[in-house]
């Protein structure tokens, strides 16, 4: 069939909005009818060129939210009509990853999903009688993609697609690195660095979760405004700190008899290897936890003093934020049709599909928190 579609062509070059033909669901696939995907940082990454596993040409996009319109062979797990939100990490509940209940890495389709390829070894999608590639196992920049059926999680009928489509990958990220990965109880102290589409989805976490000092850490003035409104109680601006950012933080967050200051969790969400380092130095010496979010470029390492670490400070990374897709996702958006999480303001732009390079535009520009493309 025809899809229209925003392929990848070239790194380092816009989007081209243009129609491609994809291929029904073989078996244990499903199709479905994307109507709604938000424009994540990690998409910007890719196509940048910056990704270690990015492939050209393809169609990126991982944060969609659609309609199943037909199943392939031996799927019974959902239906033509069921709402769902395509899995960059599925859940097959079968693999040693998914069976240890240790992590949400599920592994079954890894390998074929990093060469851009469906668990069969081919791709679905062509232009012109060329293979395109599939992208995080998702391609939602297409109005019509195909998935693995392990890679879908069954959503209510009543969520609205151009909200929940952001449940797909940045509202997840964020609250499930505060409950799943770092698991923050009440009255703990907070830093997050980087408020945007994902450090914002940190704050409210944050904020779910009853955690007491919440401080907020952005290069852009603006970003204390949208923080005050998802739970931060402190802003800092690293440019306008007179002197090292760590030492300031460590003695904004002195609290208690010993006065020793760092907070109880940090979160990068930035992507940046310096602030990665920051972030885990912030943490209180003992117990300090710091979660890595973002993703930094090819070559990029992180460093530190094993100090840090022998002084018992961890560092640990979130994929997903922990979250287990099929089971978790679906409760996220019941949480959000409760009112228990916000994402309405944090869309802050919705465009159609033909505009969709405007959505990378805003993202560089620091103007938006997250477009949303709708069909
Ligand atoms: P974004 O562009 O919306 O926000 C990044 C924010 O960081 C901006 O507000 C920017 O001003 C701020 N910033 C940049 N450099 C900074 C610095 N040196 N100090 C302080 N603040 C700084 O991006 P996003 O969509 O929120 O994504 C953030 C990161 O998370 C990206 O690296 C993205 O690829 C990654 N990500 C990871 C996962 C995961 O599962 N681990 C999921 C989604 C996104
Ligand atoms: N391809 C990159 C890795 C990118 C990465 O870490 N992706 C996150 C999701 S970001 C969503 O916006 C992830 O899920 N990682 C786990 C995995 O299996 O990829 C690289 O550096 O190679
Ligand atoms: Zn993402």
């Amino acid at each position: 069939m025809d899809v229209k579609a925003a392929v990848a062509f070239e790194a380092g070059k816009p989007l081209t909005v243009t129609t491609v033909q994809l291929e029904g669901p073989r078996a244990g696939e499903v199709l479905v009818e994307i109507k709604a995907t938000g424009i994540c940082h990690t998409d910007e990454f890719t196509l940048s060129g910056a990704d270690p596993e990015g492939l050209f040409p393809a169609i990126l996009g991982h944060e969609g939210a659609g309609i199943v319109r037909e199943v392939g062979a031996g799927v019974t797990s959902v239906r033509p009509g069921d709402h769902v939100i395509p899995l960059y990490t599925p859940e097959c509940r079968q693999c040693p990853s998914c069976l240890s209940r240790k992590t949400n890495l599920c592994t079954a389709i890894r390998a074929t999903q990093g060469q851009g390829l469906m668990p069969d070894g081919s791709s679905r999608f062509s232009c012109e009688g060329k293979p395109i590639h599939h992208y995080m196992g998702c391609s939602t920049f297409a109005n019509f993609t195909v998935l693995p059926e392990i890679a879908v999680a069954k959503i209510r009928e009543d969520a609205p697609f151009d909200k929940v489509c952001y449940i797909g990958c940045g509202v997840t990220t964020g609250i499930g690195a505060v409950i799943n990965t770092a698991k923050v109880e009440p009255g703990a102290t907070a830093i997050v660095f980087g408020l945007g589409g994902i450090g914002l989805n940190v704050l409210q976490g944050l904020r779910l979760v009853g955690a007491d000092m919440i401080i907020g850490v952005d290069l852009n003035n603006d970003k204390k405004a949208w923080g005050e409104r998802f739970g931060m109680t402190h802003f800092v601006n690293p440019k306008e700190v007179g002197g090292d950012l760590v030492p300031y933080l460590v003695n904004l967050t002195k609290r208690g008899a010993d006065q020793i200051g760092g907070a109880d969790y940090t979160f990068d969400c930035t992507g940046n290897v310096t602030v990665m380092r920051q972030a885990l130095e912030a943490c209180h010496r003992g117990w300090g936890v710091s979660v890595v979010i973002g993703v930094a470029a090819a070559g990029a390492e992180i460093q530190t003093r094993p100090f840090q670490l022998v002084t018992g400070r961890v560092w640990k990374g979130s994929a997903f934020g922990g979250a287990r897709g099929r089971t978790d996702v679906p409760r996220i958006v019941d949480w959000y049709m409760q009112g228990k999480i916000e994402i309405d303001p944090m869309i802050t732009h919705t465009l159609p599909l033909a505009e969709i390079n405007r959505g990378f535009d805003l993202m560089h520009a620091g103007q938006s928190i997250r477009s949303v493309v709708v069909y």
